[in-house]
């Protein structure tokens, strides 16, 4: 859809920036969404097999620009409902002790792109995840210090990046209830480095929240400011957006925490253009990694018959990351002819990824299991 045609002149924002909307049946993805698929990446499926995502390949997702940001003048803010309001440059944060977590992150939208009927936003297929080791202070640490009044009930944080979205002009800006905020597992870091070098730019430099388990909307990027507030915030990326709605007019349940999600790293080699897999016959070995935000996971099956039977996947051991992917491998042997594989996760709350796709307008936390089709030849 073209967001204005000749001889009709935009004269206001809601001109420029149209609500949220649902594609047609036979709607192909329109070079908007191309567009915003070039500029957020998503991670290789091959580099899955990575325990720690090696800069550049970790997912990225921007809603507006990347804003200008220097380090030596960046200044955090913490007020609202506190005693004593704090203004922290990075030196002043990095003279505190540090903490490091691993932490596996993906966005909302992640799966959006295989929703039949397709809410029109950035297209992911399954590749919206990334491993980090994020390193900065831990949230509570700087609430302690700020002392957080009786009546505050939610921090909310603003980022530095500005924009317009469905029609609403804002700074990026989301909130976590005082519990989540304050809690000691997970633990909300203010983040400065990831993986033992300073954030880059399109990760949130100079200074992001990172929030574990919770899907990627909540980590903040370019944070610059928290707020403690005695009413839940209402803003847009909380009231509006990131909610599971059937209709656009319900309010929706928030987007909170990410659902368990295994996904394969595609066997054999591709076609450059279809992107096909080739296997040859014989013994191979199947792997990936597997994650959920709301509980470890405890099992991951797959199928090489495109879901009819399954069979139990080696889990590598628990590393202490409770908060980051783990490992998963199973033996094959392929016989010629084209397969369809298939790996499910399930969580110790024991929610199992669904074999048929659940669906909502925001198109968030599908996390319908992902189809590699391959051919033996
Ligand atoms: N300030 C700001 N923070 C943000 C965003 C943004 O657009 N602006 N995008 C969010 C979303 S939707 C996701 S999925 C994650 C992506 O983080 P990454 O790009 O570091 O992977 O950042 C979140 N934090
Ligand atoms: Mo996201």
């Amino acid at each position: 859809m073209d967001s204005h045609r000749p001889g009709d002149e935009p004269r206001s924002l809601a001109d420029v920036s149209t609500p949220g909307r649902v594609a047609a049946p036979d709607e192909a993805i329109s070079h908007e969404e191309l567009a915003l698929a070039a500029r957020n990446h998503g991670l290789p499926l091959e580099a899955l097999r990575y325990d720690v995502t090696p800069p550049g390949l970790h997912y990225v997702l921007v809603h507006y620009d990347i804003p200008p940001a220097d380090a030596d003048t960046w200044t955090l803010t913490v007020g609202g409902h506190v005693r004593t309001p704090l203004a922290l440059d990075l030196a002043a944060l990095r003279a505190l002790p540090p903490v490091t977590h691993r932490v596996t992150m993906e966005c909302a939208g992640n799966g959006r792109a295989r929703l039949t009927p397709r809410p029109v936003s950035q297209p992911w297929l399954v590749e919206a995840v990334g491993t980090a080791d994020w390193t900065g202070v831990p949230l509570r640490t700087l609430l302690a210090e700020a002392g957080v009044e009786q009546d505050a009930v939610e921090a909310v944080f603003t980022g530095a990046d500005h924009g317009v979205e469905r029609g609403v002009e804002q700074d990026y800006r989301r909130s976590l209830p005082l519990a989540n905020a304050t809690a000691s597992d997970p633990e909300v870091l203010v983040a400065y480095a990831m993986n033992g070098a300073p954030l880059p730019p399109q990760h949130g430099h100079p200074l992001r929240l990172v929030v574990p388990g919770w899907y990627g909307m909540a980590h903040v990027k370019w944070l610059h400011d928290i707020t403690l507030t005695d009413t839940p915030f209402t803003g847009f990326q909380q009231a509006v957006a990131y909610r599971y709605r059937q209709a656009s007019d319900e309010p929706g349940d928030p987007v909170t925490r990410i659902a368990p999600r295994a996904l394969m790293i595609p066997p054999g080699f591709p076609d450059f253009m279809t992107r096909t897999r080739v296997v040859r016959p014989g013994p191979l070995r199947l792997e990936g990694r597997a994650w959920s935000g709301r509980a470890p996971v405890t099992q991951v099956e797959i199928s090489t018959d495109d879901g009819h039977s399954w069979e139990a996947a080696a889990l590598s051991p628990p590393d202490g990351h409770a908060w980051s992917w783990r490992h998963w491998h199973a033996d094959w042997t392929a016989t010629a002819g084209p397969h369809t594989l298939t790996a499910r996760a399930t969580d110790a709350e024991g929610t199992a990824q669904p074999l048929t796709q659940p669906w909502n307008r925001g198109g968030f936390g599908n996390n319908l299991v992902q189809r590699v089709p391959v051919v033996c030849l």
